[in-house]
C-alpha cells in the first residue's frame, strides 16, 4: 500500500520542489509514497483568504485562526484509514529514531506547518493527535521540520532506500554513530586512508569499523551508549577508551 503524507502549509512551492527531487521523488514514481501538499489559504472562509489573527488578551504577533485549520484537517483526513495528525512545534516530543519508527506504522500522516506565533490552542486540543519537535531551537515555520519528519519516515518504507544499505543499518550501526568513511585516492593532500581498509581482510575491516563506530560514539555522543547491548569485547574496548582518557 502506498504510504501517504499530507502537508498543510502557507508555503507549498518549496515543499513540492523538495519532495520531487532526489530519492523521495523516485519513490513517488514507484508508487511507494504519495505526497499531497495543501495550501492553507484554500481553506480560509473570507474573500481575503485570511488565516491569521491577533491575540486575545493582547500581545505581539499573530496566531493562525482555528476555522481554516479545522476545515482543512477534517477534509484532508476524511478518507484516512489509519492516520495521524501532527503539529510541528518546539513544544512537541523530540524527533528521534524511535519516534520515526512509531510514526512509520501509520498509513497516512498529516503534517501541519504553523507560522507566526503558532496556532489557536483549541486546534491542538481537538484536531491534532501529537506534537513533534525537531529540536530545541526556533524556526520561522514548521515546513523544514515537516520535511525532516517525512524524509526520516520515508527512508524506512521498503523500496525507498536500497536494500543493502538499509539492512546494513539494521544489523550494525543502529544506535551508534557511523564508522569513518573513505574513498579514492589512497592519499589526499598528505592524509592517508587507514592501511587496514586497503588490506582486503574483511574480518579485520569489520572489527576495525565496529571499534571506530564505538570510539566515535564514546567521544562525540556518549549518551547514545547508555542502554546499548554490547558484547564483552566491545565493553572492554570502551573501558580502554575510558582508561586512556584519564
Ligand atoms: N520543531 N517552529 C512552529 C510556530 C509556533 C510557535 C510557537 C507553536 C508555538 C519547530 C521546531 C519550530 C517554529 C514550528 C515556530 N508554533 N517546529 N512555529 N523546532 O521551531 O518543529
Amino acid at each position: 500500500m502506498t504510504r501517504r503524507f499530507d502537508i498543510l502549509t502557507l508555503f507549498p512551492e518549496g515543499i513540492v520542489t523538495y519532495l520531487q527531487s532526489s530519492l523521495l521523488g523516485k519513490a513517488v514514481e514507484k508508487d511507494l509514497l504519495e505526497f499531497k501538499v495543501h495550501q492553507m489559504r484554500d481553506y480560509a472562509e473570507d474573500k481575503h483568504r485570511r488565516v491569521d489573527d491577533v491575540l486575545y488578551g493582547g500581545g505581539e504577533g499573530m496566531v493562525m485562526k482555528p476555522e481554516p485549520l479545522a476545515k482543512a484537517i477534517e477534509q484532508i483526513r476524511k478518507d484516512y484509514r489509519k492516520g495521524r495528525v501532527i503539529y510541528l512545534s518546539p513544544q512537541g516530543r523530540r524527533l528521534d529514531q524511535a519516534l520515526v519508527r512509531e510514526l512509520g506504522d501509520y498509513q497516512e500522516l498529516l503534517l501541519i506547518c504553523g507560522r507566526y506565533e503558532g496556532i489557536d490552542e483549541r486546534i491542538l486540543e481537538g484536531w491534532v493527535d501529537e506534537e513533534v519537535s525537531l529540536g530545541d531551537f526556533v524556526l520561522c515555520g514548521g515546513e523544514l521540520a515537516a520535511l525532516a519528519v517525512v524524509e526520516c519516515i520515508a527512508r524506512y518504507v521498503p523500496g525507498v532506500v536500497g536494500k543493502a544499505k538499509s539492512l546494513e543499518e539494521e544489523s550494525f550501526a543502529e544506535g551508534l554513530l557511523e564508522y569513518p568513511h573513505y574513498t579514492r585516492p589512497e592519499e589526499f593532500q598528505g592524509r592517508r586512508v587507514p592501511d587496514i581498509l586497503l588490506s582486503g581482510n574483511h574480518g579485520e575491516i569489520e572489527r576495525w569499523r565496529r571499534r571506530e563506530a564505538l570510539r566515535r560514539t564514546f567521544e562525540k555522543r556518549p549518551d547514545l551508549l547508555e542502554g546499548l547491548k554490547l558484547s564483552e569485547e566491545e565493553r572492554e574496548f570502551i573501558e580502554e577508551l575510558r582508561e586512556k582518557r584519564r
